[in-house]
C-alpha cells in the first residue's frame, strides 16, 4: 500500500499571531502518525520544511509582509509536493499559517496539469490582494493568488499558470468576509457555501456542490483552516471562532468528502498549540484528516478499542 507523505511547514509569517509555527511538531507530539496508522492510513513522515524565523527577517512591503520568505518557502514546498504526486503519492501537510497552501496547491496543480479542484474550509475568504488588504498579511490573500488574482510574485509561484480555475473552487464555512472579498466573490461568481447557508438549508445542497466539483475534476485538494470550527471544539485555532461549525457538522462534512471524493492531498492550518486546551484541537484535527481520507479515527473508535468492544 502506498504510504501517505506527511510534511510540516512551520511558517507563521503570513499571520500576526505567534504560535502556529510550532503546529507541525505539536501534532507529532500528539502521535499523529501512530493515530492515523491505527485508522489504516500509513504515513511516511518527511519532516519539516525549513522556515526562517521572523526575528531574522525584515517585514518588507507593508501590503505584502514577509513576501520574500513566504515565496521562498512556497517554492520549496511546491517542488516537494510536485515530486510526491508525480510518483503517485498523496500528501498531508501541517501548518503553519494558511499561506502555506499557496506552495502546496501550486505544486499539486503542476503535477496534475491543472486538473485539480479545491475545497476550502475557512471562516475567512483569504481572497484579498495587496490592493484590498487592510493588514498586509499574506494568509488573507493566497486563495486569490491561486486563482490568478493579485501580485504577480504570488500568482507566479512555481509556474505562471492559474493553479485553481475559479469554477474549481468550493469555499465552505465563511462568516467573516471583508468587503473587498464579498465584491470579488460576486464578480467572479465563486462557489461559496457559508455558515448562513448551512443554517438556512442544511448540508444536503453542500453535498451536491461537492459531488458536482468532484465530477468536473479528477483530483481534489482539501484546505482546512481550523478557525472554520467553533472555538468550543477548536480553541487552538489562530483566530478562534465563536460562530463556527459544530463538531457534528465538520465531522459529517469531512466524512462525506472522504467517502465521495478523490483526495490527492490536504493541508490543516492555523493550529496554535499555545491556545489549545488539553490538545483537543489537535485531536480533532487528526480525526478530520482520517475522515477526509475515507478512514475513521475518533474518541469513540479509541474507546471501542480500549474496551475491546467489537
Ligand atoms: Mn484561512
Amino acid at each position: 500500500m502506498n504510504k501517505v507523505s506527511l510534511i510540516g511547514i512551520p511558517l507563521d509569517l503570513g499571520a500576526e499571531n505567534l504560535g502556529v509555527d510550532i503546529g507541525p511538531n505539536a501534532f507529532r507530539y500528539q502521535h499523529i502518525k501512530e493515530k492515523l496508522e491505527e485508522s489504516g492510513i500509513f504515513i511516511n513522515d518527511l519532516g519539516n520544511i525549513l522556515c526562517n524565523p521572523r526575528t531574522s527577517l525584515r517585514i518588507g512591503e507593508p501590503k505584502l509582509k514577509y513576501l520574500q520568505e513566504i515565496v521562498r518557502v512556497s517554492e520549496k514546498s511546491a517542488n516537494k509536493i510536485f515530486n510526491i504526486i508525480k510518483k503517485n503519492g498523496r500528501v498531508i501537510a501541517l501548518g503553519g499559517d494558511h499561506s502555506i497552501s499557496l506552495g502546496l496547491v501550486s505544486g499539486a496543480s503542476a503535477a496534475l496539469n491543472g486538473d485539480l479542484g479545491l475545497i476550502y474550509l475557512d471562516a475567512h475568504g483569504d481572497m484579498n490582494t495587496d490592493k484590498t488588504t487592510s493588514t498586509g498579511n499574506i494568509h488573507g490573500m493566497h486563495l486569490a493568488s491561486l486563482m490568478g488574482f493579485g501580485d504577480k510574485r504570488l500568482t507566479n509561484v512555481y509556474d505562471t499558470s492559474t493553479k485553481i480555475k475559479k469554477e474549481n473552487l468550493l469555499h465552505i464555512g465563511s462568516n467573516d468576509l471583508d468587503e473587498g472579498e464579498i465584491t470579488f466573490i460576486k464578480k467572479e461568481e465563486l462557489q461559496c457555501y457559508s455558515i448562513f447557508d448551512i443554517l438556512s438549508h442544511g448540508l444536503a445542497p453542500l453535498f451536491k456542490l461537492i459531488d458536482k466539483l468532484q465530477s468536473s475534476v479528477k483530483n481534489l485538494w482539501i484546505s482546512l483552516d481550523l478557525d472554520v470550527i467553533d472555538s468550543i471544539y477548536a480553541p487552538g485555532a489562530g483566530m478562534p471562532n465563536k460562530a463556527g461549525l459544530s463538531y457534528r457538522e465538520i465531522t459529517t462534512i469531512a466524512q462525506y468528502i472522504g467517502n465521495h471524493c478523490n483526495i490527492i492531498g490536504l493541508d490543516i492550518v492555523e493550529y496554535n498549540p499555545l491556545q489549545d486546551i488539553e490538545g483537543k484541537t489537535a485531536e480533532l484535527g487528526i480525526e478530520l484528516i482520517a475522515k477526509l481520507l475515507g478512514h475513521n479515527y475518533s474518541w469513540y473508535t479509541n474507546y471501542m478499542k480500549e474496551n475491546k468492544i467489537k
